[in-house]
């Protein structure tokens, strides 16, 4: 046995036997044992029982939560609750390298509104949909502080596109979505000057302005076309969320508001917060997104800053834009299913209203309005637009709906509760305690036309004493509840340390399917193939335009070029493409000192461009540890001074080799060899062509195998020339491939194993 088998052989009888130490203690206990030691109850345990999923287990709906302040939206399982990614989407994030290529750094600043911003306030994540249903393609997410709405691709789970709003200087109601994505909501929350320059508050009735975009989506292209979107110029209500009818109401958008008071708070007069609850109600916008998308095809709208605006005089003209009363401070309007209900809540008011969809609509065919507001939208009246209000508690937020019909849960925040309740017949059903003061809340499916129900999640503003205490700012604390009964039952608690969660949506995970590689040569970010793409052995450094253009490649354990030289003060650009086709073999790129970080997943190219300022040394290595021989994945930069000339003199050895070192190697590759030769023997006597994920493999080793040959054919013309530096020097080289080739093999032998593969001869 040569030393490469026989040392992994010891290795991994040493995990077992320390495993089976372990699992003999930890079995010797009696479930009845463990729940004395921990204190656990049987509620406890069947808690446990609903959401823990054994390693290898997969979780029946994936979730994506807001990142707040973090601009990252999280990933999560339910109902295991377990984390499985951070997309970076307006700010960078360098495990994806998202920000430090140049690649992404094109999506990141494309939606810049004044210099570079890095970072976003995400607030409200929503599926594309087709026909009411979540489609598994895109998620949209909004920034409110620099009202921007980001497209992000659920094939690579990587951000795509960033559109920056051209009216806005703050935007709350988005993203949410018209039932077949034609269009990605959009409104305004705090109002400002559409023409972007500096008004006097003085004039805030007159210049100030909210309003709700409609994001054109292109689902072929997987992009929004700024071109067809166009916004609706509304009063300055400070408009907050929105939702698009589906159904019965399906080609009309919602958008509530609160302060319609118009207060502005200042030096010597009573605050916002006096002044933006005084009246009674405030107003929910009703507007007509499918006429009015009929109206800019037709071009009767004009373009303002660039994009179309559909002024409030032409919208009130057209029949587009409908004011209806609601409850004092509104935060969550929310339409049912069906888009016959609307339900909104108003912080200030311990009911939930119901509306009813046909009654608006009469109103509005019949123009029975009450009046109109100072800005001339007709005004329909409460009692023509209600279908009834119940009382569901203190501080009602947000509203999720159930699989079954009329079955809703609304977040009850300063109760800290969510009551489950019945809108048809207005009354409640239910109610649990949740810790602490819960914003949003999710049921699976829960914006779709058709809700799962199943489980809800509650996403808490304050966590304060559920977890081990980590300083002054706490995590969040998102709460997962059994809803499949008619009593809600609380599961479990995960802490989210990453930024305040506003709002989370979930969707069945068989529904997505992600890639696990790109073609070759990929350009992730625009979605084709890269101008950088190389090939293995075609690595090149190419002086083009003042730039050191580097075309390079990483595989399993090396980067090429290992070492790129270039003189102070020129621009590098260095495109990497990575080789690999197997699962899961990402390779990282850092430089000392110049900020650069790239995550190169199998068949990415991406590039990182800096300017070598300085002369010096700048080594540079693989971020992941991606094989055995990863540490010895690197490089060095050289930047040489000005006019530097080198020296004749060779590269002095670190070691000499002697024909004994090269035959000890030329021992152990046949050795290693012959274990190739074993696994190779077995993948090939069976059906591993059924096994996309083995293909993968034994493409990526028979290209190992074919550098292997290269590397054995050098050292033995050396050994020839009685060189034994280099043939020694070659031999070990050929033995780096066959340590891959072998590696490969082994993890395609054992997942043939685990998946029943069978024998073919
Ligand atoms: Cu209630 Cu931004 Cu939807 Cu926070 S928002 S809770
Ligand atoms: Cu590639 Cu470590």
């Amino acid at each position: 046995m040569n030393t490469f088998t026989k040392r992994a052989l010891s290795v991994s009888t040493g995990l077992l036997l320390g495993l089976s130490v372990s699992t003999a203690a930890w079995s010797a206990k009696s479930l009845e044992d463990v729940m004395k030691d921990r204190g656990l109850t049987q509620k406890d345990i069947l808690a446990a029982a609903k959401t823990y999923t054994p390693t290898g287990g997969r979780d029946e709906y994936l979730a994506f939560a807001s990142g707040g302040q973090s601009g990252q939206v999280i990933v999560y399982g339910v109902p295991s609750m377990r984390i499985l990614k951070y997309i970076g989407v307006f700010t960078p994030e360098p495990w994806q390298g998202y920000g430090f290529d140049d690649e992404s750094k094109r999506v990141l600043y494309q939606g810049k509104t004044d210099g570079e911003i890095k970072w976003g306030d995400t607030h409200h994540p929503a599926f594309s949909e087709t026909e009411g249903e979540y489609n598994g393609k895109y998620l949209f997410i909004n920034d409110k502080a620099n009202p921007r709405i980001a497209v992000i691709d659920l094939h690579d789970f990587e951000t795509k596109q960033i559109v920056s709003n051209p009216f806005y200087k703050s935007s709350h109601g988005g993203a949410f979505v018209t039932p077949n994505s034609e269009y990605v909501m959009e409104a305004a929350q705090y109002a400002a000057p559409i023409s972007n320059d500096f008004v006097p508050l003085e004039e805030f009735n007159d210049k100030y302005r909210g309003g709700v975009t409609y994001w054109k989506f292109d689902m072929d292209k997987g992009r929004i076309n700024e071109d067809d979107s166009f916004t609706f110029e509304l009063p300055p209500y400070s408009q907050d969320l929105s939702d698009a009818g589906k159904n019965a109401s399906y080609g009309w958008g919602f958008t509530n508001s609160f302060c319609s008071e118009r207060y502005v708070g200042g030096e010597n007069r009573p605050p916002y917060e006096a002044g933006c609850s005084a009246k009674d109600t405030d107003f929910l916008h009703v507007t007509n997104w499918k006429k009015a998308a009929e109206l800019v095809a037709a071009g009767k709208v004009k373009k303002v800053n660039g994009s179309y605006l559909i002024t409030m005089d032409q919208a009130v003209k057209e029949g587009l834009l409908y004011l209806v009363p609601e409850p004092k401070s509104p935060h969550g309007v929310d339409v049912n299913p069906k888009g016959t209900h609307i339900i909104v809540s108003g912080k200030l008011d311990s009911h939930a209203w119901v509306y009813s969809w046909e009654k608006i609509k009469k109103a509005i065919d019949s123009k029975k309005f009450e009046g109109k507001d100072d800005y001339g939208i007709p005004i329909i009246a409460l009692k023509d637009a209600l279908h009834t209000q119940v009382q569901v508690g203190l501080g009602p937020l947000h509203t999720q709906y159930d699989a079954k019909e009329c079955v809703v849960y609304t977040s009850i925040y300063v109760d800290s509760m969510v009551t489950k309740w019945d809108y048809c017949e207005g009354k409640v059903l239910d109610q649990i305690h949740i810790h602490y003061n819960v914003g949003h809340l999710m049921t699976m499916e829960g914006d779709s036309v058709s809700p799962d129900g199943k489980y809800l999640v509650a996403l808490n503003k304050l966590a304060i004493d559920r977890f081990n205490p980590v300083g002054p700012l706490h995590p969040q604390n998102h709460q997962l509840i059994d809803i499949s009964g008619d009593k809600m039952e609380l599961l479990y608690d995960m802490p989210l340390p990453l930024g305040e969660p506003h709002y989370v949506v979930a969707i069945k995970a068989d529904k997505l399917k992600p890639a696990v590689r790109y073609k070759s040569g990929w350009n992730s970010r625009t979605d084709s193939k890269s101008k950088y793409k190389t090939r293995a052995g075609r690595e090149k450094v190419v002086r083009e335009d003042g730039v050191v253009h580097v075309y390079g490649t990483v595989i399993r354990s090396h980067i090429t070029p290992e070492i790129i030289q270039v003189e102070e003060g020129e621009t590098v650009s260095i495109h990497l493409t990575n080789l690999e086709r197997a699962e899961d073999e990402t390779h990282g790129f850092a430089v000392y000192n110049e900020n650069v970080q790239l995550s190169i997943e199998p068949g990415k190219t991406v590039s990182t461009t800096f300017k070598a300022e300085k002369a010096g040394v700048f080594p540079y290595y693989c971020t992941e540890f991606c094989s055995a021989l990863h540490l010895e994945m690197q490089g060095y930069l050289l930047v040489t001074p000005k006019g530097y000339k080198a020296k004749a003199a060779q590269l002095e050895e670190g070691q000499v080799y002697t024909k004994a070192d090269y035959d000890k190697q030329v021992k152990t590759n046949v050795d290693t060899q012959a274990v190739i030769d074993s696994v190779v023997g077995f993948i090939t006597s069976h059906n591993y062509k059924d096994f996309p994920e083995v293909v993968a493999l034994v493409e990526d080793a028979t290209d190992q195998l074919g550098f292997a040959a290269e590397a054995k054919k050098k050292a033995e013309d050396f050994a020839a020339k009685d060189d034994y530096q280099n043939a020694t020097l070659w031999a070990g080289q050929h033995w780096q491939y066959q340590v891959k080739t072998a590696d490969m093999g082994l993890r395609a032998k054992t997942f043939l194993e685990q998946h029943g593969a069978v024998k073919v001869k």
